[in-house]
């Protein structure tokens, strides 16, 4: 094949690309364009978002810029330094290889520098905790659900007794959150590491048996979003998904009544309790099926 012929080849190459990229654009939704825009991140419900996705695109502007660079130098050199007719045999191998091999290690060095800076300062930003919640929430995962424990429970009858919802792998449960409070959230686990995980947050945490540990955030967009268990965790752990509600305080205050009136005060730790859940399959209580 002639160069005149993969010139042409090529141009009918880009052309079809271009028109697929316009169809695929096309039949995108107002809210897949957006998720576009955020390189794939949902939409952000709380106030540690910002930083996160600021953090992504950043990232991901840097990865483009050196891939670019990269990219650049490579076509530059293979096309300014290809072999011409006539030249001799090609030029010896190791030529200015010890300033290259010190520039292959000091950049990268540097690059890993700099996003490990950036790193400390969005993570600390990120688990930046007030000490101070407005509301407390302890979080348990067990194989193969979650379970709730409300603290702050001040407007109930008994305030010291909180209240919980127990979630199986029939019954996923769904997690209520005051917009715009301050929740602390004291994750634990009875058995093997789960991740708590609410994309929507822009948040994960490792929840390690033996290892409890806390973060706070707030959430700051009334709606409902996904959970899920994002550690591989067991057998079931695709079933380990959970719904978060972000409502209004008044909203917030009436599920933990519902709860209360229910019956579930007090505070469950795990998979021991789910038998106390009306249609929870007792199969399930203790080690879950094998
Ligand atoms: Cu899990």
């Amino acid at each position: 094949m002639g160069l005149k012929d993969s010139g042409a080849r090529r141009g009918r190459l880009l052309a079809s690309a271009a028109v697929l990229g316009v169809f695929g654009l096309a039949g995108c939704s107002a809210e897949t364009s957006a998720q576009w825009s955020r390189l794939g991140l949902p939409e952000a419900a709380s106030d540690r978002a910002p930083v996160m996705g600021e953090f992504w695109i950043n990232m991901w502007i840097a990865a483009m810029a050196i891939g670019i660079l990269v990219w650049g130098l490579i076509g530059w050199t293979v096309i300014a330094y290809r072999r011409r007719a006539g030249d001799p045999q090609a030029p010896r191998q190791t030529r200015m290889n010890l300033p290259m091999e010190i520039l292959y290690t000091t950049v990268p060095f540097l690059i890993i520098g700099v996003i490990f800076y950036w790193t400390i300062r969005v993570q600390n930003e990120v688990q930046h905790d007030s000490g101070n919640s407005d509301v407390v929430v302890d979080v348990v995962g067990q194989k193969w659900s979650w379970t709730f424990n409300y603290k702050d429970t001040a407007r109930l009858d008994d305030p010291t007794a909180g209240v919980y919802d127990v979630g199986t792998m029939e019954q996923t449960p769904t997690l209520y959150l005051p917009v715009n409070k301050s929740v602390r959230f004291n994750v634990s686990s009875p058995d093997v590491i789960h991740s708590f995980w609410v994309p929507a947050f822009y948040f994960k945490r490792d929840v390690i048996p033996g290892q409890p540990s806390s973060f706070e955030l707030t959430p700051t967009k009334e709606g409902t979003y996904a959970g899920k268990c994002a550690e591989l965790c067991g057998t079931y752990h695709s079933l380990m998904i959970f719904d978060v509600k972000v409502v209004s305080e008044a909203e917030y205050e009436q599920h933990l009544q519902s709860l209360a009136d229910a019956g579930r005060t007090g505070s469950a730790m795990g998979h021991a309790d789910q038998h106390d859940i009306e249609g929870a399959d007792p199969e399930h209580k203790e080690e879950g099926p094998r």
